[in-house]
């Protein structure tokens, strides 16, 4: 394999050569009015650390957009987007060291720049300091799912360099998930049109980007009718867990699968159904529980009546052998009144999961959020521990846990008015009982006007990073932006 592994020591010491000098030459560089929105952000829990900055990645009058990023495993951010400044849409990527540092050609380097669009990256780190970047490629004339593992110099590590074909099939394909596989390679999911309806088909790939399932892509469900919206998490045993939502009549179902590394279906072919309650279910969220089985948090509308106003949240653990260990109707999550949903969830690194949705209790937008220890109780409150409950909406949050912190960020709409719906990007941060370490509400990352997309957040080794698209102006093309913090300790 071409294994071109990045030792941390580098980057350590470049960072002592330079020491202050560097520091001095990044605080210039950020605005006065970064470093006003910087200073309201970050007082209290949340200090300013030797790197803490609002970033413009780009700067460029094409649009630069739908940008994923992922850290590390030595605490390198890389983000990857698509680009619009050749003669069609290119990825280009950008990497932050773990002190801030940038890494790469100031807007970004072309990790794949080839005929027609290359669009939508999605990105995991490679365990080895790299980062492997999957994206939908329009190369051969359709929608093909290609891939490439990069290393901390941008380098590309699997051949041809211009990424290897996933999935070189007629038909849509969409919904393009990837996770790592631990070892250097990943795990990708997507939904298929090849045999003339939506299927769920997947992939395993070595760390030298070689095919372990069948070429093109293995079958996760192949059943009648339209399966989609994968998501997959790493089962810990080697394999992943995919869960989808089946548009099934007369009821909406969400199941789940284990692909063993090999490509075998652990479960049957159809899935395990999460709950076999009437109803509709949606929009599957899914983290694996460590011991080869998965938790799965699904959007549910048994006490709805058909009215579409009081949407609940259910989960269920399906077991290494794909059993329903919280019962036939799943397990509630939160049923409080009106509507919840919008559901981000992650492992917490102890075994068990965080969880948060969007929920419409009093009627406009709030967070809430709940956690499930291993042993399979909820540590927090019942129906949820309020994240954010402003005035104006919050909606949509992105999770990020490192050690005992759970970090929380999400868009917030409370300078709305009759005459504007300013979108700001809100965070807070709460310890392993529920208590938030920052105002009550959460403190702002960016309050200029402009309007966000594609937000993700990471945190790792008391080091904050979150990405995302904003275009500042009406008319203008969006950008590629990153807030990077440090996390005081508690
Ligand atoms: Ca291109
Ligand atoms: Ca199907
Ligand atoms: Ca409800």
């Amino acid at each position: 394999m071409v294994s071109q592994r990045w030792e941390p020591p580098v980057v350590y010491s470049r960072r002592e050569e330079k020491g202050m000098s560097e520091l001095r030459r990044r605080s210039r560089r950020i605005s006065e009015r970064a470093l006003a929105m910087l200073c309201s952000a970050c007082v209290g829990a949340l200090l300013v650390g030797d790197a803490a900055a609002v970033e413009r990645v780009t700067d460029l009058d094409t649009a630069a957009s739908f940008p994923a990023s992922a850290v590390g495993s030595t605490g390198v951010l890389y983000v990857a987007w698509q680009d619009a400044r050749g003669p069609d849409d290119d990825l280009y990527g950008q990497a932050y060291a773990a002190d801030g540092e940038t890494l790469w050609a100031p807007n970004g380097i072309p990790l794949v720049a080839t005929a027609r669009n290359q669009r939508t990256p999605i990105v995991t780190p490679d365990g080895e300091g790299g980062v492997i970047v999957v994206w939908m490629d329009a190369r051969n004339g359709g929608t093909d799912v290609y891939a490439q593992r990069f290393d901390v110099a941008g380098t590309p590590l699997w051949e041809p360099a211009d990424g290897i074909p996933v999935a070189v099939t007629p038909g849509g394909k969409d919904d393009t998930k990837v996770v790592s596989d631990g070892q250097s390679g990943c795990f990708i999911a997507w939904e298929d049109w090849r045999q003339g309806n939506q299927d769920i088909f997947g992939q395993h790939l070595n760390s030298d980007g070689e095919a372990m399932w069948e070429p093109d892509g293995g079958v996760v469900c192949g059943a009648p009718g339209h399966q989609y919206d994968p998501f997959i998490s790493a089962d810990g045993a080697g394999g992943v867990v995919v869960a989808w939502w089946d548009v099934a009549f007369p009821h909406w179902r969400v199941a789940a699968q284990r692909m063993c590394a090999d490509g075998a279906r652990a479960w049957p072919d159809a899935g395990t159904p999460v709950s076999l309650t009437e109803g509709n279910q949606a929009a599957p969220q899914i983290v694996g529980d460590t011991r080869g089985g998965a938790y799965v948090f699904w959007v549910d509308y048994r006490a709805d009546g058909g009215t579409f106003t009081n949407f609940d949240l259910y989960s269920q653990h399906v077991t290494a052998d794909g059993a329903r260990a919280w019962g036939d109707e799943g397990r509630p999550l939160c049923t409080a009144i009106g509507m919840q949903q919008t559901v981000s969830a992650i492992p917490d690194g102890a075994g068990g999961a965080y969880i948060a949705w969007t929920d419409q209790r009093e009627l406009f937008d709030d967070l809430y959020a709940q956690r499930l220890l291993a042993d399979a109780s909820w540590a927090w409150p019942a129906d949820g521990l309020p994240v954010s409950t402003e005035r104006g909406r919050q909606r949509d949050a992105r999770l990020a846990a490192d050690g005992d912190s759970l970090l929380v960020a999400w868009y917030d709409y409370r300078r709305e008015s009759e005459d504007a719906t300013p979108q700001d990007l809100y965070i807070q941060r709460f310890d392993k009982d529920g208590a938030p370490a920052m105002d009550v509400g959460g403190k702002p990352v960016v309050t200029e006007d402009g309007v966000r997309l594609a937000m993700q957040i990471h945190a790792r080794n008391g080091r904050v990073a979150i990405t995302w698209m904003d275009r500042r102006d009406a008319g203008a093309e969006p950008d590629v932006h990153a807030w990077l913090g440090a996390l005081a300790s508690q």
